[in-house]
């Protein structure tokens, strides 16, 4: 199957009891045994669940993988990676990454003693001076949130190859529309499925898809033993999110590139990041990696003053000021006091979150209408 058929069909058959095309939404804590042990597959909803099964058939499909993992939100499925680690293990990881990832790798995993190096991974060579016996774990994310970046994740699987290492990506902005990385080496792909696997913002929900079936036993055994996972109707919607996953990507990307070329354009603006411009930085390696540059941009207005980027986003109408990104509709953030304000201000700053940068995760509304909004909000 092409990759718009899997988004429909893949991992799917109809429901064995009645036929159901649709994945019904098994409500159930637990199941009917005969004898002690003996039941249809399924023991006990923690361990395993009909509808998330499922769920986890359409992750691995649409990632080109063999094992898909759900879990009760992004930030839970990063959780399990990490607990692959024990005390004392090292982590690379890019120094341009959500500020919930960077929170839970230096507020909760650092207490258990696992080591983190946050380094700008555009340059590969950079990534081996910190590898030493203690390395486990590479983790990336590309392109960045939300700076853009772009990171070449095949030469960064050569790396970990020749170190034996575990190279996780989390693929929440790029979607397995754009870019698969198993295919380019990976060993772990990681979703925040609440943005454009979902959809339409109305449901958290994370994914790891792999191929070895040594990692995915450890990664259930996780699942099951730490018990973030998803319900079943949170299950559902996300696969009726994933039947529309190729033809939302098509528009985000379409609108985003309108939006980056206009705002590219405006007096207003000092930068914008969008890695389909020629001249952003590694635009090559995203061309080869990518099928398109996705719904996400971010931006900065000349002064760089704090406040004149609040009132902008404050001025917006179709844009909604918010947390996430990924739904249908537009939304507008301000990191530097919102999704990035639990990453120190100096730390922040060196990679590029300054007080005035915003972020936008273009929607998929009449293109008019988004650039209408911002060059209202920019008057
Ligand atoms: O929110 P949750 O489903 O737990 O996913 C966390 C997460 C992980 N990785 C990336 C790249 C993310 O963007 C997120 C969540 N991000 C936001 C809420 C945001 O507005 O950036």
């Amino acid at each position: 199957m092409k990759f718009n058929t899997k988004a429909i069909h893949g991992g799917q058959k109809p429901d064995k009891a009645y036929g159901s095309v649709m994945q019904p939404i098994y409500q159930t804590t637990t199941y009917a045994q005969t004898t002690p042990g003996e039941h249809k597959g399924f023991g006990y909803s923690r361990t395993h669940n009909p509808t998330r099964t499922a769920l986890e058939r359409a992750f691995a499909s649409l990632e080109n993988g063999e094992y898909g993992v759900a879990f009760g939100s992004g930030m839970a499925a990063i959780d399990a990676v990490l607990k692959l680690l024990k005390s004392g293990d090292e982590v690379i990881a890019t120094n341009d990454l959500y500020g919930g990832t960077y929170r839970l790798f230096t507020n909760i995993y650092e207490d258990f003693d696992v080591k983190f190096h946050f380094v700008g991974m555009e340059n590969i060579g950079e990534i081996e001076s910190y590898i030493n016996e203690n390395t486990k774990l590479l983790w990336i994310e590309t392109p960045t949130n939300p700076m853009m970046r772009i990171i070449d994740i095949e030469a960064v699987a050569k790396v970990s190859k020749k170190h034996s290492l575990l190279l996780a990506v989390d693929n929440t902005f790029a979607t397995p529309y754009l870019q698969r990385p198993l295919e380019l080496g990976a060993d772990i792909v990681m979703h925040s499925a609440t943005k454009y696997l979902g959809g339409h913002s109305d449901v958290v929900l994370g994914g790891l898809i792999v191929r070895d079936k040594g990692l995915a036993d450890k990664l259930y055994f996780i699942q099951n033993a730490s018990g973030a996972i998803p319900g079943p109707q949170d299950c559902f919607l996300m696969l009726r999110g994933l039947k529309t996953l190729h033809v939302r990507m098509q528009r985000h990307g379409e609108n985003a590139k309108a939006v980056a070329e206009y705002l590219v354009k405006h007096p207003e603006i000092e930068k914008v990041y969008w890695p389909g411009f020629i001249n952003h930085p590694n635009h090559e390696i995203a061309k080869k990696q990518m099928k398109d540059f996705g719904g996400m941009l971010s931006f900065t207005t000349k002064n760089n003053d704090y406040d004149a980027a609040i009132k902008m986003v404050e001025k917006l109408k179709i844009f909604t000021l918010a947390e996430s990104l990924g739904g249908v509709e537009s939304l507008a953030g301000h990191p530097a006091s919102m999704t990035h304000a639990s990453i120190p201000k100096e730390e922040r700053e060196r990679t590029g979150v300054v007080d005035s940068l915003i972020r936008l995760s273009v929607g998929i509304e009449d293109v008019d209408d988004i650039i209408g909004d911002l060059d209202q909000a920019l008057a």
